[in-house]
């Protein structure tokens, strides 16, 4: 276990030196998150929420132990073989390192280095362990004796110099990555944002029904879901960020920077995000104030057309910093809605987890086909020649937003008093908004819910409904009706391929 722990430990100081990501636990939980089945996602998402990340850090670490154990007892038999497995576990992290999308051959090093220590420190300390194996001047019961007293020094002695020397490695990795990333936090903290060309209009007065227990209008910051397969938060220096817009069909190629970015027509909008995962009445939606440039007027600069306007691509590309691919259809991007690439968020640079520096939102698309954060590059392609990530993990290549409606409160298995109860949640269908809410009892009829001031047909939009509640343990659902007319379909499907359906409903016990 100690040569595993200065393995992880040298590996962090090279990876510093290569890039962060290329650390064999971030490498290999990253790999396994790239190759996890869908059900097995959702089982840990589940079960541990947005602590799954976590969960698997751990799991790989206590992994790592049980290995080391093992190749411990077995080097004490033979040392050779234990140095061969240490190596194997090496190679799994390079491969691991570089095969991830982003991968070079360079993050291969931080385990392989990692690696070549463990074999030395474990050959090193497992011979202070076997003074059988050692040529003894005499095999006298006293000399064996003193001996394994000499030995037992040694062992210790090693085994404190080789955990106090790569401790000092793995601290330095630590200190130089956080030194590097300093550069990506000032320059967000000192990142002034512009005053918006085309403000976003004031939330009207009564979109917020501040009932409580219903998800305030806004979400803010710290409380907006989160949902990517970053193990380690992307940290981005926005003075050196760089998009690259290239392609089918792109006349006259860019690559812009932040600053670029600053001085053009800047806008602000209401939109709210949604994500395919989120299972009928879950919590993966959230509503907030973009600050950002249309896309669409990028894309024009470059010289692209719509395949409506006989442009050759049909689908952007859009890649992250950390290798995720987001396929979005040019012509939803380009057909006059407000598909943003955002830098603020709620009157606040984006936060890192949100994607700073720059994030795509398009409104009406689920995050997977829309949201690209960290985003690094624009590709123009077709949806023939190109699958993105999700695409090839069974995710259908095109989705729009479902329209959806949640019961907020009560929640379930509360017990309000009999009497009026407002029942009241939140419905969205980004793009077409939403004309009706209707809410029912125990299967019953359908009652009319009050609508909240409308914000804009890009945002999500409270309801409430007061219950004449009687004692008794009863069920409500809720459905909503979007803008074209279209209500809420109950067929209850799942998330694969592209997005759940059915009325959320919620099981209440009166007294
Ligand atoms: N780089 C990157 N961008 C990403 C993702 C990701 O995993 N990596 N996940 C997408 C998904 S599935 C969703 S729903 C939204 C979520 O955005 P949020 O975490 O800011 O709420 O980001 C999208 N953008
Ligand atoms: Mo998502």
């Amino acid at each position: 276990m100690i040569a595993g722990f200065c393995a992880l430990a040298v590996a962090e100081l090279v990876a510093a030196v290569v890039r962060p990501e290329a650390g064999p636990v971030t490498a290999v939980g990253s790999a396994v998150i790239d190759r996890t089945p869908p059900a097995v996602r959702d089982f840990a998402v589940r079960n541990f929420g947005t602590a799954d990340k976590l969960v698997l850090q751990l799991g790989i670490l206590i992994l790592l132990a049980l290995f080391a154990m093992a190749v411990g007892v077995l080097a004490l038999r033979h040392r050779r073989l234990g140095s061969a497995a240490v190596l194997v576990f090496g190679l799994v992290g390079a491969v691991a390192a570089a095969g991830r999308p982003q991968g070079a051959p360079a993050d291969a090093l931080p385990s392989v280095v990692g690696a070549a220590v463990a074999v030395g420190v474990l050959y090193l300390l497992v011979g202070r362990l076997t003074p059988a194996l050692r040529p003894s001047p005499a095999a006298g019961e006293r000399d064996e004796e003193a001996n394994g007293v000499l030995d037992r020094r040694g062992f210790v002695v090693a085994a404190t110099a080789a955990t106090g020397a790569s401790a000092g490695a793995g601290l330095l990795g630590r200190r130089l990555t956080s030194s590097v990333q300093a550069g990506a936090s000032a320059s967000r903290h000192d990142l002034v944002l512009p005053v918006p060309h085309s403000a976003a209009p004031a939330v009207p007065a009564g979109a917020d029904l501040r009932i409580r227990g219903l998800s305030s209008f806004i979400t803010p910051n710290k409380d907006f879901y989160r949902v990517d397969t970053a193990l380690v938060v992307p940290r981005v220096d926005a003075g050196t960020w760089q998009l690259k817009i290239h392609g089918r069909g792109v006349a006259r190629p860019v690559t812009v920077g932040f600053h670029d970015l600053l001085r053009r027509e800047v806008i602000e909008r209401d939109i709210t995000l949604t994500c395919v995962s989120n299972e009928v009445g879950g919590p993966y939606v959230g509503n907030a104030r973009w600050l950002g440039v249309r896309l669409a007027d990028l894309l024009r600069d470059a010289g692209v057309r719509p395949p409506s306007k006989g442009g050759p691509a049909d689908q952007i590309v859009a890649r992250s910093v950390d290798g995720m691919t987001i396929g979005t259809p040019v012509e939803t991007v380009m057909d006059g809605r407000d598909a943003m690439l955002a830098f603020g968020m709620n009157g606040e640079p984006l936060p890192f987890e949100h994607g700073f520096p720059v994030r795509m939102v398009v409104p009406g698309l689920y995050g997977y086909v829309s949201a690209c954060k960290w985003i690094k590059e624009i590709e123009l392609t077709t949806f023939d020649a190109y699958d993105a990530y999700w695409v090839k993990r069974s995710w259908a290549q095109e989705a729009p937003v479902k329209t959806e409606s949640r019961i907020d409160t009560p929640r379930p298995f509360a017990s309000p008093k009999a009497g009026i109860v407002p029942v009241a949640g939140v419905a969205w269908a980004q793009h077409r908004g939403i004309s009706r809410v209707e809410v029912r009892v125990d299967g019953g009829e359908w009652h009319t819910a009050r609508l909240a001031a409308a914000d804009t047909q890009d945002t999500w939009r409270q309801w409430v409904w007061e219950w004449p509640a009687a004692s008794g343990r009863h069920t409500l659902e809720v459905r909503a009706t979007d803008g074209t007319g279209a209500t809420q379909t109950g067929d209850r499907v799942g998330t694969v391929p592209n997005g759940a359906t059915g009325w959320h409903s919620v099981v209440i016990d009166v007294p």
